[in-house]
């Protein structure tokens, strides 16, 4: 019926899955351009959404077809104007704007490369398709030489969609309303699966970067240690155009740029004496998450290319009690959060990176969960900077109906899975792969699909554990058997008992006891939390009170402290800060569950999480 859904549904035989997804890092080789900043802009507000595709709207420039309105890259365009239809929009969107290229770029390889879009997008230069992707939060990129109007200007168009269907990861679907007494011609919403509201637009970079016509493409690195000192670094790098009498040679650098490792192969070990390992900054207070640099020096008869990729030495290691850190026990304090933030809604900026990771310090937050997205290159980055331990979730939430575990949305979500796992393998701040939260694993086709996710996930990378973040319960849930740690949001005193928080106490032990007996598996606390609106008080508490969320959050504290050491390796509160969500009543003006506001504002939770994370800093460290 509606075209815009369709076209979603016949293009996504593009799967982008190539070998490499390298961050594009300037070097004495490559060079990267930015080409963030404001673009044209125009939704295609025709009752269809089709009217942009059917008269091919990227063949000229944007402005030509009608009215464009600056916006800008990256963010969301959702509340950038005053336009409600806008903030509402569901279907395509259309973006362009001009870049020039030099002319000695002519005999390099030059690739678009987009940090992602949400969710499904279309990219023209010069009026000629380059590529498709779809899904929402992750990167993409094309090689464009062919399509190049080099020592000229070249222009770039792109559509995006933010249409949810029952295939999408999050699922959604459309509702139309034929009822003409209710509703005017050609009524339809967007149903979502999940409370957060569906940002949409060019969230990440887009960048331009060069590469010699062979190049290194990708590279995959894995750490150990040995006898307690020497540093491993196992590698496997992969190159690109021919390949044929090239060399490699790999230089491991130490903070200070000295070479303490080399080889000369492109598969093969470099052993690191005497290692600084990477620690979590509470494990390591005084030198936390020690980074070398990997820098490899491709020669071919194109010329050589160089790439640095950052890499830390540690190793994880599951039992079935404990999370283990470069062998020493590790107890995550952390925090589930999102991407959602002002004006630019799930857009990308480094402020308020800046702003988390201080505020992370500021609370003793040591790990959180890319909660329920993969989230920017660059707050991982930071992650792995600054020694804080990340949970890199898939954006699997709300896979409840039947039609989301078909074979169509598997497919989706092992290419989903592989797309993240080429991305963030490397990153030592990476602890574990979530591949879900809160799916329909009550239910019996739960089991295959899980299976299947789960042991592909794990197939791609060995060496970290893989979950899923339950809301059911032990006796209920059929998908826990296939992960390595138990991973569940629980909101005793909030959802169920509302009000009642002298029943945390129990409910959470019975449940815990529950899924220990059945299991023998360590167990993470993944959300649990209360909403507050800032400024609003009542003494006894009641729910939505900023103290309520005080007196609920101490009761979960108590029962975490009867397990830490034991069984439990994490506990996360529900959420970082507040957050935009669809309109519903039960949401005012947004999740209101921050321990912080959306302004990053401390709520008298954040001082109760601030005193226990740092005294647990001191607990735990050692
Ligand atoms: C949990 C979801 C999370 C929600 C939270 C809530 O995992 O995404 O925001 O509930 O209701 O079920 O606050």
């Amino acid at each position: 019926m509606w075209a815009g859904v369709c076209v979603v549904v016949f293009l996504c035989v593009t799967g982008v899955v190539g070998v490499g997804m390298l961050y594009p890092r300037d070097s004495e080789s490559r060079e990267v351009r930015n080409l963030d900043g404001m673009w044209n802009f125009r939704a295609d507000m025709s009752p269809t959404r089709n009217a942009g595709l059917k008269a091919a709207w990227f063949k000229q420039p944007l402005a030509k077809t009608g009215p464009v309105i600056p916006m800008p890259v990256p963010s969301s365009y959702n509340d950038v104007t005053q336009d409600i239809s806008l903030r509402d929009f569901v279907g395509w969107v259309w973006y362009d704007r001009d870049f020039f290229v030099p002319q000695d770029w002519q005999n390099r390889r030059v690739v678009l490369r987009f940090g992602s879009a949400n969710y499904y997008a279309i990219v023209w230069v010069n009026a000629q398709e380059v590529v498709q992707h779809n899904g929402g939060h992750l990167p993409f990129e094309a090689e464009i030489n062919k399509y190049l109007h080099f020592g000229g200007s070249n222009l770039l168009t792109v559509a995006v969609n933010n249409t949810l269907t029952q295939h999408t990861l999050p699922p959604g679907t459309i509702q139309y309303q034929a009822d003409t007494e209710r509703y005017p011609d050609g009524y339809f919403v967007q149903n979502l699966q999940m409370d957060f509201f569906n940002y949409a637009g060019i969230h990440r970079h887009v960048r331009l970067y060069t590469t010699p016509t062979t190049y290194i493409d990708d590279v995959t690195v894995t750490t150990n240690i040995s006898n307690g000192k020497a540093g491993i670094m196992q590698y496997q790098i992969d190159v690109g155009g021919s390949a044929q009498g090239s060399s490699i040679k790999v230089d491991v650098e130490d903070k200070d740029g000295n070479v303490v490792g080399t080889s000369t192969n492109f598969t093969g070990t470099v052993t690191v004496a005497n290692a600084n390992l990477w620690y979590p900054y509470t494990m390591m207070p005084n030198s936390p998450a020690y980074l070398y640099t990997l820098k490899m020096t491709l020669t071919s008869k194109a010329g050589t290319d160089v790439y640095r990729l950052p890499v830390g030495i540690r190793t994880i290691q599951v039992t079935d009690s404990q999370v283990l850190i470069n062998n020493r026990p590790f107890y995550c304090h952390g925090i589930g959060k999102h991407e959602d933030a002002d004006i630019r809604g799930r857009g990308l900026d480094y402020a308020t990176i800046a702003k988390d990771f201080n505020m992370f310090k500021w609370l003793g937050v040591n790990c959180f969960r890319t909660s329920v997205y993969p989230y920017a290159e660059e707050i991982m980055d930071q992650a792995d900077q600054e020694g804080i331990m990340v949970i890199d979730e898939s954006p699997g939430i709300g896979i409840t109906q039947d039609e989301n575990f078909s074979n169509t949305s598997l497919f989706h979500h092992l290419e989903v899975m592989d797309e993240l796992v080429r991305r963030d393998k490397n990153r030592p701040a990476v602890m574990m792969w979530s591949v879900a939260n809160e799916p329909g694993s009550d239910k019996g086709i739960s089991i295959p699909y899980f299976k299947s996710v789960i042991g592909h996930t794990r197939s791609l990378d060995p060496t970290r554990p893989v979950s899923f973040v339950s809301n059911k319960n032990y006796i209920d849930d059929k998908a826990v058997q296939f992960v390595d740690i138990i991973c569940f949001n629980r909101y005793y005193a909030w959802y169920t008992d509302t009000g009642h928080t002298e029943v945390i106490q129990v409910q959470m032990a019975s449940d815990m006891d529950g899924w220990r007996s059945k299991y023998n598996k360590p167990l993470f606390v993944t959300e649990y939390g209360a909403g507050s609106v800032a400024g609003l008080h009542r003494d006894p508490s009641s729910a939505f009170t900023e103290e309520y969320q005080v007196d609920f959050m101490a009761e979960y504290h108590k029962q975490f402290d009867s397990r830490i050491g034991k069984d439990l390796v994490g506990e996360m509160v529900w959420t970082f800060s507040d957050f935009i969500t669809a309109q519903g009543v039960k949401r005012v003006v947004g999740n209101k569950k921050g321990v912080l506001t959306r302004q990053r504002q401390p709520k008298p939770a954040a001082f109760l999480l601030r005193q226990r994370y740092q005294a647990l800093i001191n607990r735990t460290a050692h």
